[in-house]
């Protein structure tokens, strides 16, 4: 059985136009507007496919997809939201290769014994609301409920709020559900794929991540009569943080990443030096020690950068996530699927997070890469070759057979 490249192809085209960019990206902020459209469009989608959809609190998306046995489902998801200027394969790829596998199911009229299920995770990268991952985090039981409802946005607004503006606030409990395995096929985000000329990427687990918040509160005053001498500039403090973070990866660990993605200058203007500053930082190493260990040398620099300019300083570490091994049975129905097609595959370990993250810790849960091109991602550069993604939804397709049978 295979899947339909070209019905695949038309998916992605067009979900892929709900919040393009002029460049041919897209900006789709989790409840958003442009969320809710296509989320609209997979329900749409979903319910042609015959599948019985329902909503949770986290207003995740499932549609399930009857077994011959009343048994737990095995669960194909990702995510439809994206970053700002971000790409059209990023979690959009994932949950419609899901939904090409169920399409091939129907044409064929295979029954599995475990039911299917495709399921939309709200709010996967983070970017609108943090932490990332923030509904499959509420559905695992490791966030709870009431702190992801009251997650706000730069402007103020509530999840929970825009959940309900949007109306996909759900009633079913978002919590552990008896699921036989999750499976989620996405881009890879990397550059390995494609420099081996390989189509699939098996994936045996997901680094450790984590996310802290900083703000350095100086002396806002003006720029032009304030002598040097008595500044406290609370910029040039988070300059120092950024360079020291940026030093961080070098003395721990070859496979470690650090990144200040966000900076908010107070009040942003030529001519006032800065009194607050915010800014983020996003540790990532596959080893739990060495993330410690970067947050240890990150409290040092942040308490001499603020001793050094005589400022305040807040450092929040509001967000952790372990290194998760993906489930050795599902890693390997991957690695049979890729096998058995032909398909040039290896095994990979993702420095991006994902839904599987938490989904395995309530699951056997494994992912499907497919390369991306010149390893870009959450960029509008973002691309992938229908050849890869068409292999990759196809081991995706017989991944899933293997574990519903
Ligand atoms: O942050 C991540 O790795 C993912 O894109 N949310
Ligand atoms: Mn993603
Ligand atoms: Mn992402």
């Amino acid at each position: 059985m295979k899947i339909d490249r070209k019905r695949l192809e038309q998916s992605i085209e067009e979900l892929g136009r709900i919040g393009e960019t002029p460049r041919g990206g897209l900006t789709r902020l989790a409840l958003s507007d442009e969320d809710k459209r296509a989320r609209d469009q997979m329900v749409a989608w979903m319910r042609s496919a015959g599948l019985r959809v329902s909503v949770d609190q986290m207003g995740n998306i499932f549609g399930e997809r009857a077994g011959t046995k009343a048994l737990p489902p095995v669960m194909l998801g990702s995510h439809v939201d994206s970053v700002p200027t971000g790409g059209k394969y990023d979690g959009q790829l994932g949950v419609l290769c899901a939904l090409e596998a169920i399409r091939s199911l129907n044409d064929e009229r295979v029954s599995t014994r475990h039911p299917v299920t495709l399921a939309i995770f709200t709010n996967e990268e983070g970017a609108r609301f943090q932490p990332a991952m923030i509904a499959s985090g509420v559905m695992a039981g490791t966030i709870a409920l009431e702190d992801a409802y009251n997650a706000r946005d730069r402007n103020g607004i509530r999840l929970v709020d825009e959940l309900e503006r949007i109306g996909y606030l759900g009633a079913e409990p978002c919590v552990p559900r008896p699921i036989r395995a999750y499976l989620e096929l996405h881009i890879e985000q990397g550059p390995f794929l494609e420099e081996e000329g390989r189509s699939v990427g098996v994936v045996e687990g997901i680094v450790g991540i984590a996310w802290s918040r900083l703000t350095f509160t100086g002396v806002q005053d003006h720029a032009g009569p304030t002598p040097m001498r008595v500044r406290h500039d609370a910029l040039v403090a988070a300059a120092d943080v950024v360079r020291a973070v940026r030093a961080i990866p070098a003395r721990l660990s070859p496979e470690m990443v650090a990144t200040v993605g966000r900076l908010d200058v107070s009040p942003n203007i030529t001519n006032a030096i800065p009194g607050r500053v915010s800014l983020s930082i996003d540790l990532r190493d596959p080893r739990e020690e060495n993330v410690t260990r970067a947050l240890a040398l990150l409290d040092h620099a942040v308490t001499d950068a603020a001793r050094a300019e005589g400022v305040r300083c807040e450092l929040e570490h509001y967000w952790r996530v372990p290194p998760t091994p993906f489930h050795p049975e599902v890693v390997g129905a991957d690695e049979r699927a890729a096998q058995s097609l032909g398909v040039r595959s290896r095994r990979i370990l993702s420095g991006a997070g994902h839904d599987a993250q938490y989904m395995a810790a309530i699951c056997p849960a494994g992912m499907i890469f497919v390369p991306s091109r010149n390893g870009r991602s959450h960029c509008e550069e973002e691309f992938t070759p229908m050849d890869d993604i068409e292999h990759g939804a196809n081991t995706l397709l017989l991944a899933m057979l293997d574990l519903t049978q």
